[in-house]
């Protein structure tokens, strides 16, 4: 069964999803949905994804919406087929896993998603940015990328010694750093975190979306 995946390539959000199919091996049909035009806050969209956010995925009879949970399932799924695991094997293992998922989500990506609307989103729209925001934004990012350089001091990936769903779902969120968002500096100022960038975007999964995108 192919997955299909409703969003658009050049967000976020939806590149998590599409790095952990390709990662998994999981064939999938991405459907556009037009963000610019508000396509994802028309009502046939809203039936997907109530909050009019992408991605929202349909496989089958099955629907599921909000990219983390949509790759916690397939990493599962995939994990008890004796497949690609990028979730752990013990419960400890699984249990770090999820710390670092949760520090991506709770920690890192407001922070890096309130960037994003101010630098790119907000001028895409012709508005102008709120650079206190942005200035206050990064300084919170610094202490929280500080702990990422003391943790990447002791083990080659954040959970552990093995690349996982964790280290996937910074992908894009640090590739907008890297990139459009102009913040190399934060990135390339720690060298642990610098090495474990350069590594997990040479990941085929990450330069596969990466090439979906031209
Ligand atoms: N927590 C949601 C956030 C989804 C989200 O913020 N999607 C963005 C693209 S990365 C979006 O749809 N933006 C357009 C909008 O909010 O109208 C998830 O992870 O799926």
């Amino acid at each position: 069964m192919v997955v299909k995946v409703y969003g658009q390539v050049n967000a976020a959000c939806p590149q998590r999803v599409l790095t952990c199919l390709i990662e998994l091996g999981i064939q999938f049909e991405l459907i556009p949905i037009n963000l610019q035009s508000g396509e994802q806050k028309k009502p046939d969209f809203l039936l997907r994804q109530p909050f009019g956010q992408v991605p929202a995925i349909e496989d089958g009879d099955f629907r599921l919406f909000e990219s983390r949970a949509i790759i916690r399932y397939y990493a599962a799924k995939s994990a008890s087929d004796g497949r690609t695991n990028l979730l752990g094997n013990t419960l400890e293992e699984k249990a770090l896993v999820d710390q670092w998922l949760e520090v991506e989500g709770h920690n890192y990506n407001p922070l890096v998603y309130t960037m994003v609307i101010q630098l790119l989103v907000l001028p895409q729209m012709g508005q102008g940015s709120h650079m206190e925001l942005v200035r206050d934004c990064e300084g919170k990012l610094e202490k929280v990328l500080d702990v990422y350089e003391e943790r990447l001091s002791k083990s080659k990936y954040l959970a552990g010694d093995k690349f996982t769903l964790a280290d996937l779902s910074h992908l894009s969120n640090t590739r907008f750093l890297m990139n459009e968002g102009g913040k190399q500096h934060l990135i390339k100022e720690r060298k642990n975190v610098y090495s474990w960038w350069t590594d997990i975007s040479s990941r085929p999964s990450w330069k596969k979306v990466m090439e979906l995108r031209n």
